[in-house]
């Protein structure tokens, strides 16, 4: 990027993929070159009262204290600025994030439930219609707990840890948890959520850069915390419709088994001592 993407990269922030990302970039920035500012300021302006204020040079306390202005003046400068930073940026930017989502014809609507410890993420299939989801059928094999009997998620396309979008296409994230709070967060696409169990929280963003980019968990969530991790693949246009294809094809046969086929090696039983994990 610019000049301007000194410090973040100095604080080890990835490069932005997505088209909102530049502008969080430079109020990240902005707010640690002001942050530096005032703390050189302030920092130097301590040692110059330690030294011009010194006892021996003022043996006897002055009561009347400061006469002029100055400090006044930089003190409301620096409120000025942080108003101004706070009201005419970052309420602003976050107002467009939480109120203006794309039209949802154009964008992909994907949800992702978040469980102790991995990501699950449900895909409409070719349809373009959600399965109907239940808490109370999720299971080892059905982890978003799709309705079987629902024709709508026949061709639903449910993934662990792996999420695949097209790039320059908004994606809107419906996002929920099946058992204590988690959060979403995609440092690469400048976005993060909470993931509450019982609430469906809505997201969005707009990937302008094809790659895999990690999926992290941004809340300590339990003991295996740390590798609640996934992957996002932005993918073109052509390699998402391969993907797609794939996953369909495998919802398919994984959707419909044989009558009578055994269900022991891909449907391990759920154990028994854990808590049944809820929606
Ligand atoms: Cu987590």
């Amino acid at each position: 990027m610019s000049s301007l993407a000194l410090i973040n990269e100095f604080l080890g922030q990835p490069p932005n993929a997505s088209s909102h990302g530049y502008q969080i970039d430079h109020i990240i920035e902005f707010c640690h070159w002001f942050m530096g500012a005032l703390f050189l300021g302030w920092s130097a302006f301590f040692i110059f009262v330690l030294i011009r204020f010194r006892k021996r040079r003022h043996p006897i306390a002055d009561h009347q204290g400061v006469r002029s202005g100055i400090s006044t003046h930089l003190e409301f400068s620096v409120v000025l600025i942080e108003a101004v930073l706070l009201l005419g940026f970052a309420i602003p930017l976050w107002a467009k994030r939480v109120n203006q989502f794309p039209p949802g014809k154009e964008a992909l609507l994907v949800h992702v439930v978040g469980q102790q410890f991995s990501w699950n993420f449900h895909l409409p299939g070719p349809d373009g219609q959600f399965g109907r989801r239940d808490a109370s059928l999720v299971s080892n094999s059905n982890p978003v707990g799709l309705d079987p009997n629902d024709p709508a998620g026949k061709d639903d396309i449910v993934t662990l840890g792996e999420l695949h979008v097209p790039v320059n296409r908004p994606v809107i994230i419906e996002l929920s948890s099946k058992d204590v709070i988690h959060d979403f967060f995609l440092a690469d696409m400048r976005i993060a959520a909470d993931a509450i169990p019982g609430s469906l929280i809505p997201m969005w963003f707009t990937p302008i850069k094809t790659g895999t980019y990690e999926v992290i968990c941004g809340q300590l969530c339990g003991l295996g915390h740390s590798g609640m991790k996934g992957t996002l693949v932005v993918d073109t246009p052509a390699d998402y419709q391969a993907w797609l294809k794939e996953r369909a094809e495998l919802a398919g046969t994984q959707n419909a088994p044989p009558a009578g086929a055994p269900k022991t090696e891909n449907n391990p039983p759920q154990p028994t001592a854990s808590p049944s994990p809820q929606l």
